[in-house]
């Protein structure tokens, strides 16, 4: 169960020789790096991956992280620095377990951390926590943002200073279980030629700490203008939704879960809709991949992580950092995170 490798022939060893980065810290494990330049350095928000010993199970029960250290670093070749515990899940009034991925904005000089964690009844709900630092440490709301539900916050701020919450994750995610915003255990995930479930996104108020309308299903398109199917396992969106603009244009970007992709879709706005364009990362050892896209200095970057350190332990990851390669017609090149 351990070992998702899914490279066949390829040994950790073969892989770890011809990864093309290595992670930004050792000393903890890290996962779902979400990056972002703020006062002119670059702090990466992670999950904290740690062995709670909850057993493994479909629903990701073995995620059981409990706080979150936020990494600085002053450019993306340089050492990561760990600011310390900047929230810890004992702190959330409302949060029982599972601190997954984290996103963090700015705005008039605060910084707030968004974070999905289950509530006492189990259900994934988005929370936000404030500080005057960007590394924490963050004082939590007592309740979870109204209207929010799910994985994988993130925040992306457009030109103009407005803020939108994306958000979403098929299966431990359970956004399988959503249809129109209302929860319905007996809905799963949509299958054969019906159309794929999108992330969500919502505009969040002058306040960030709640949403300013209900949110909406974002809508992936393919080559033909089509909504991309639910059984286009290679395309879909699954989980980790993160936005960035390039020239003008909205890049959505995200994991597709089973089948480990990163893959993009371009868009007009930054409700959508998107149309597919292509891989950003082919698979990395582990089951889950995970990212973030962020300019430093004039180049852009991928954050993202794999299991190598941990010999594949798929909830033991560590976060790294690649340069990425804008194409001049605005495509991503493809990475493989291991070379060739
Ligand atoms: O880290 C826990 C979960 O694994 C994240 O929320 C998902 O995106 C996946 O990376």
């Amino acid at each position: 169960h351990e070992l998702h490798l899914r490279r066949q022939g390829n040994s950790l060893d073969h892989l770890a020789a011809h990864a093309i980065s290595q992670p930004l810290v050792t000393h903890i494990y890290t996962a779902d790096p979400s990056a972002h330049v703020f006062e002119g350095h670059l702090y990466i928000y992670p999950s904290h991956d740690i062995d709670s010993g909850a057993p493994f199970d479909d629903e990701g029960g073995h995620f059981g992280m409990e706080d979150y250290h936020v990494l600085r670093m002053d450019t993306p070749q340089g050492e990561a620095i760990d600011c310390g515990v900047a929230l810890h899940v004992r702190d959330v009034p409302w949060a029982a377990q599972q601190m997954w991925a984290p996103d963090a904005a700015s705005r008039d000089g605060r910084y707030y951390l968004y974070f999905p964690a289950k509530d006492g009844q189990g259900r994934f709900r988005i929370g936000v926590a404030v500080a005057d630092r960007p590394e924490g440490p963050f004082a939590p709301e007592a309740e979870p943002i109204e209207g929010t539900y799910s994985i994988d916050p993130a925040v992306y701020e457009d030109d103009d200073g407005t803020h939108y919450l994306y958000f979403g994750g098929i299966w431990g995610g359970q956004l399988q279980h959503y249809r129109d915003n209302h929860y319905d255990p007996a809905h799963q995930e949509p299958a054969g030629d019906a159309p794929a479930l999108g992330p969500r996104v919502a505009r969040l108020d002058a306040g960030m700490t709640r949403l300013a309308e209900p949110t909406r299903e974002i809508i992936i398109l393919d080559e033909h203008g089509q909504p991309l199917r639910a059984d286009d396992h290679e395309r879909r969106f699954f989980e980790g939704p993160w936005l960035h603009k390039y020239q003008g244009r909205y890049y959505l970007s995200y994991s597709t879960g089973d089948t480990h992709l990163l893959c993009y879709a371009i868009g007009d706005s930054p409700y959508g809709p998107f149309t597919y364009a292509g891989v950003i990362l082919k698979p990395v050892v582990g089951w889950t991949t995970h990212h973030s896209i962020c300019a430093f200095e004039g180049r852009w970057y991928l954050f993202y992580h794999d299991a190598l350190l941990s010999g594949g332990v798929t909830h033991l990851r560590s976060v790294k950092c690649t340069p990425l390669h804008m194409e001049a017609d605005g495509s991503i090149r493809t990475i493989d995170p291991y070379g060739s």
